[in-house]
């Protein structure tokens, strides 16, 4: 077990203690001896097996049992019971706006409600407001947690997530007394699915920050508010915390809050081994817990707090213990990709099969983005559902496409449509013979129907990725985030076949997709396959994509020299003749 794994357990043994009503200062110990733990800079193993557990501040001799159990064995009886003899739905209760463990274990002890749905029925029956140190207002309050606890108990998509935290941003930051302010958390690590989201404000007046938050346009409802925190409800049942912290902190706050916790316990960890503390409040000269503002260090920006810990500057995405410690140490932290960087799409769609719009609106529109190219890539014939075209419509629809450009040369614009296709990789082989694959600019290769057998899978791709007139592979994994699971693919021995025959990979922008994963990318980069961030699109907004892509290529670690997309069109004409010519 890991040092992170025996602290959560610690941790829950103190809420479940807490539940029981037991002693607090038994419940404390706990919870001091979880963030001990989390601040260790050896593993947990090594102390047992050296018998060094006792010198460790604040962990008595029951805690040590235990750590030594679970450390052992991966297991712990005390703690298996304990969760045993606490309903699990006490425990969701926690998680309702205004319910502590004092509450819900008078609401247990009281009316005997064991499960989230029975406390509903209690509070519409009217019983809980009837009981000391509940009332109507409270009741109320219960009711609309539960509701809410239905919607935003889920994740949500990193774009839906931008979308209603951006306009809150800008009000915030349009306030007097907002000195400084930022997104926190998974949104500005740009992951690609978001729990809720975190907002950091630096001001001297938090009570006029926090009305102003509260009272935003469109929010759903105010689910907490304190002195220097608020917890709000967006549209579409996301989310949202507001912190405020004074100047000084700031760039403490971003750092903790932004996370990731994993990414954070490093931090702490390289902060103690310099005689240091760090937390939220600061990076204190101590080897203790403090927020005496008299020993912080006067860190005024993120970089800063990097520097004291001896680290080059992390950018947030890379912010998940992913390799950037190792990076950073050395100074290596790749300057990542910018979205603007990108010139085009090479992975599109229009009315030819399920696209919504026509050659010329596309031109325009992508033209209008400030693109320089974009390749129409039509679904082939097998994607009948989606339309797709045979190889008659398919050599109308190229001349099509050349007099689209004609026009654009004749009117003096730069901007090209590339011709293409979105091949099926069917069992036996593509959807199209080679000699009509030859006459198209861009080929991407998809895999629509999948087997359910992973090696099957993954030799119907390696075979696509071995066919000179196949460019890219789109969407490796087909997954649909939230909604549908990848399908069964090797992905690294895909990768290895790309990197083989000089295959490119796409990363599909559409924030559903996101795919190939950015957990991926170091590999196929250190393996030398190309990158090409693809919208996808089917709509003339999906141009937006592209911003989003960007933000996972980063995440993936990618340069622009990663990304052809980022190439003008001529140099991306000879890269894309590059293959063929093999
Ligand atoms: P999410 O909201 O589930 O998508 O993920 P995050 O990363 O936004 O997590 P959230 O909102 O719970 O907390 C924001 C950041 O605060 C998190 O990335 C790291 C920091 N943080 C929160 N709780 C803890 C904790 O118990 N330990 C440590 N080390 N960091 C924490
Ligand atoms: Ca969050
Ligand atoms: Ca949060
Ligand atoms: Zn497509």
């Amino acid at each position: 077990m890991t040092n992170n794994e025996v602290a959560e357990v610690l941790l829950e043994i103190g809420t479940l203690l807490e539940l029981k009503g037991e002693n607090p200062f038994k419940t404390r110990a706990y919870q001091n001896g979880a963030r001990t733990i989390e601040g260790l800079s050896e593993p947990l193993e090594k102390l047992v097996a050296e018998q060094r557990l006792a010198d460790l501040k604040g962990i008595g001799e029951a805690l040590q049992q235990k750590i030594t159990e679970l450390v052992t064995t991966g297991k712990l009886r005390y703690f298996d019971e304990l969760k045993a003899s606490v309903p699990a739905g006490l425990v969701a209760m926690l998680g309702i706006p205004g319910l502590g463990p004092k509450k819900v274990k008078a609401l247990n002890d009281k009316l005997g409600v064991t499960t989230i749905e029975q406390l509903e029925a209690a509070c519409q029956a009217g019983r809980v407001a009837t009981l000391d140190g509940f009332g109507d207002k409270t009741q109320q309050k219960i009711l609309e947690g539960i509701a809410h606890r239905r919607t935003y108990a889920s994740k949500h998509h990193l774009s839906a997530a931008l979308e209603v935290a951006e306009p809150i941003l800008w009000a915030l930051k349009s306030h007097p007394d907002v000195i400084r302010c930022s997104t926190a958390g998974s949104l500005r690590r740009f992951k690609e699915v978001v729990g809720d989201i975190d907002f950091l404000v630096a001001s001297k007046s938090p009570a006029t920050v926090i009305h102003h938050f509260t009272s935003q346009p469109g929010i759903v409802s105010v689910s907490a508010k304190g002195d220097t925190k608020a917890s709000v409800v967006l549209p579409g049942g996301i989310q949202a915390d507001l912190r405020v912290v004074t100047s000084e902190e700031y760039p403490f706050a971003l750092a903790y809050f932004t996370g990731s916790k994993e990414h954070n316990i490093v931090m702490r960890q390289r902060a103690i081994a310099r005689g240091l503390r760090l937390n939220e409040y600061g990076l204190f000269r101590a080897t203790e817990e403090t927020r005496d503002p008299a020993l912080r260090l006067p860190c005024r920006t993120e970089e800063e707090i990097f520097q004291a810990l001896d680290l080059a500057y992390v950018p947030p995405e890379l912010r998940e213990d992913h390799g950037e410690f190792a990076a950073a140490e050395r100074g290596e932290i790749p300057r990542l990709l910018e979205w603007t960087d990108l010139r085009g799409s090479l992975h599109n769609h229009s009315t030819w099969s399920d696209g919504r719009s026509s050659l010329d609106e596309i031109a325009a529109h992508a033209d209008a983005h400030g693109c320089a190219y974009w390749a129409i890539t039509d679904h082939s014939e097998s994607s009948f559902q989606a339309n797709g075209l045979d190889a008659t419509r398919l050599r109308q629809q190229l001349v099509e496409v050349k007099k689209v450009n004609a026009r654009l040369a004749a009117e003096g614009v730069d901007f090209r449509l590339l011709s293409g296709s979105e091949v099926d990789i069917l069992r036996d082989g593509l959807d199209f013979p080679d000699d009509l694959l030859a006459e198209l600019e861009v080929v991407v290769a998809s895999l629509h129907v999948p087997a359910s057998d992973e090696a099957e899978n993954t030799r119907r791709l390696i075979a696509a990725a071995e066919n000179r007139y196949v460019h890219m592979l789109g969407h490796l994994t087909g997954r649909l985030l939230l909604e549908r699971e990848p399908y069964k693919v090797n992905q690294q021995a895909v990768i290895d076949a790309c990197a083989a025959t000089g295959t490119w990979i796409e990363l599909n922008a559409n924030p559903w997709r996101f795919d190939l994963d950015w957990r991926l990318w170091q590999y196929a980069k250190a393996k030398g396959v190309k990158c090409v961030i693809n919208c996808d699109a089917h709509r003339l907004e999906h141009t937006g994509f592209l911003r989003l892509g960007a933000g996972i290529a980063r995440k993936g670690w990618l340069t622009k020299a990663d990304v052809l997309n980022t190439l003008p069109l001529e140099e991306l004409r000879r890269k894309l003749a590059r293959k063929r010519a093999r």
